[in-house]
């Protein structure tokens, strides 16, 4: 009865969190249950009563009767047994608790910056995110090759996680109140602003043996792409706008695939040319606004916008060329392009000038107006 209902309200659980004693899903359960029992126990003598005592057919009017109304024992009882429930809780959930936030042994760190609308993941050597993946993707490959079919708009990073492994976030936030949420992982944590919070726990899942966590069909359109599994990560804290696209994958993966991940992302840009750095960047810091097949997002489509003249916000229109771009990069309030918000955030300090010559280079390319600067390799740091 217990698993049953336990497999309607939880997916399977993939962490030490979910799994072990003192878990997440034994207090839930726990509550359910408790909330079940107490609905039984005080609804069937309501109705019963209600029944019991309902006016008799044709009694008409019946003089008010004085009922008592005080009984020490009967509220004593009320108050103290609830109470004893509530204690429980509170140490069930308190011990859950710190299970999630004592890191086991020798943790694996990861730094983890949360931003709208997208999540960055910083790792021991240096890395970030080097994968970027559409969820749910229904395509498969067509005629010559090229995948037909459904798929979600949106790309989102993947999170590494080794398996069997603890591993310890430490998170902060580059604006606003943000919150990280794995729901099979049932983790769930506030980012802020100025303010370090963390949590730990241990993925149990890289081979797949513990059941259906195939959540995201993810599609690898950047790089090295590193097989694991994958888990939908959430931002549980609404933050604006497009706080619903606030996603990313989290893919558990095996050790040493853990670490080979770690080392292609360390170095993304190894024998890329600038148009091919640009794409890189495109897909791990723009993509949630900028499109490149000519779709209206957030902002506007890198399509076919090389070389035109750009109607302004303010009237008149500006040249897209490289001084637009570098601007429009680094200070995006100065001169908005009509019909979109003010809603990219400035990436002063976040890109190297040579990123920004990549970008340059792949709308160019993105334009069909390629030319051999945005050929020439990139310089490796
Ligand atoms: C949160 C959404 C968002 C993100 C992320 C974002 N942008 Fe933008 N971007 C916009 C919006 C909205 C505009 C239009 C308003 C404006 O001009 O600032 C814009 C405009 C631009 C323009 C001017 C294009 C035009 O058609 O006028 C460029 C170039 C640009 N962004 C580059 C980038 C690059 C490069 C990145 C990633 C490093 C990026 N943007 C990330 C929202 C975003
Ligand atoms: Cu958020």
């Amino acid at each position: 009865m217990n698993e049953w209902l336990k497999g309607i309200l939880l997916k399977p659980g993939n962490s030490d969190l979910a799994l072990g004693d003192w878990n997440v899903d034994g207090l839930f359960m726990f509550i359910t249950w408790l909330c079940i029992g107490s609905f039984i126990f005080v609804m069937v003598p309501m109705f019963w009563w209600a029944f019991r005592y309902r006016r008799a057919r044709g009694a008409g009017h019946m003089a008010a009767v004085r009922t008592p109304n005080h009984n020490t024992v009967l509220e004593v009882t009320w108050v103290v047994v609830p109470l004893l429930f509530m204690v429980v809780v509170f140490f069930w959930g308190f011990k859950g608790y710190m299970r999630g936030q004592i890191a086991k042994g020798n943790a694996e760190v990861i730094n983890l910056e949360a931003y709208k609308w997208a999540w960055e993941p910083l790792y021991r050597n240096g890395a970030s995110s080097g994968q970027q993946v559409y969820m749910d993707d229904r395509r498969t490959p067509g005629e010559n090759g090229a995948l037909v079919g459904k798929r979600g708009n949106n790309l989102f990073p993947v999170i590494a996680v080794p398996e069997k492994t603890p591993v310890k976030f430490i998170m902060k936030s580059r604006d606003v109140m943000h919150s990280f949420y794995i729901p099979d992982m049932r983790i769930k944590m506030d980012i802020f602003p100025n303010r370090y919070t963390s949590l730990t726990f241990v993925p149990q899942d890289a081979g797949g043996d513990l059941g259906n966590n195939d959540q995201a069909g993810a599609v690898t359109v950047t790089p090295g792409e590193i097989p694991g599994r994958d888990h939908y990560v959430f931002c549980a804290e609404y933050c604006g706008i497009s706080h619903s696209e606030m996603a990313a994958v989290m893919r558990v993966m095996t050790p040493s695939n853990f670490d080979k991940a770690l080392e292609t992302w360390g170095d993304l840009y190894k024998g890329k040319n600038f148009a091919e750095v640009g794409a890189i960047v495109h897909a791990r810091k723009c993509a949630t606004c900028h499109s490149v097949d000519g779709s209206k997002n957030t902002g506007p489509t890198w399509k076919d916008a090389w070389g035109k003249m750009t109607p302004m916000a303010v009237g008149g229109s500006v040249m897209y060329d490289e001084n637009y771009t570098r601007e429009a990069i680094l200070n995006p309030a100065a001169r908005l392009h009509q019909g979109y918000p003010n809603q990219m955030p400035s990436f002063a300090g976040q890109l190297s000038d040579n990123e920004i010559l990549g970008v340059i280079a792949y709308i160019r390319q993105l334009s069909g107006k390629t030319t051999d600067a945005d050929k020439v390799p990139f310089p490796s740091k």
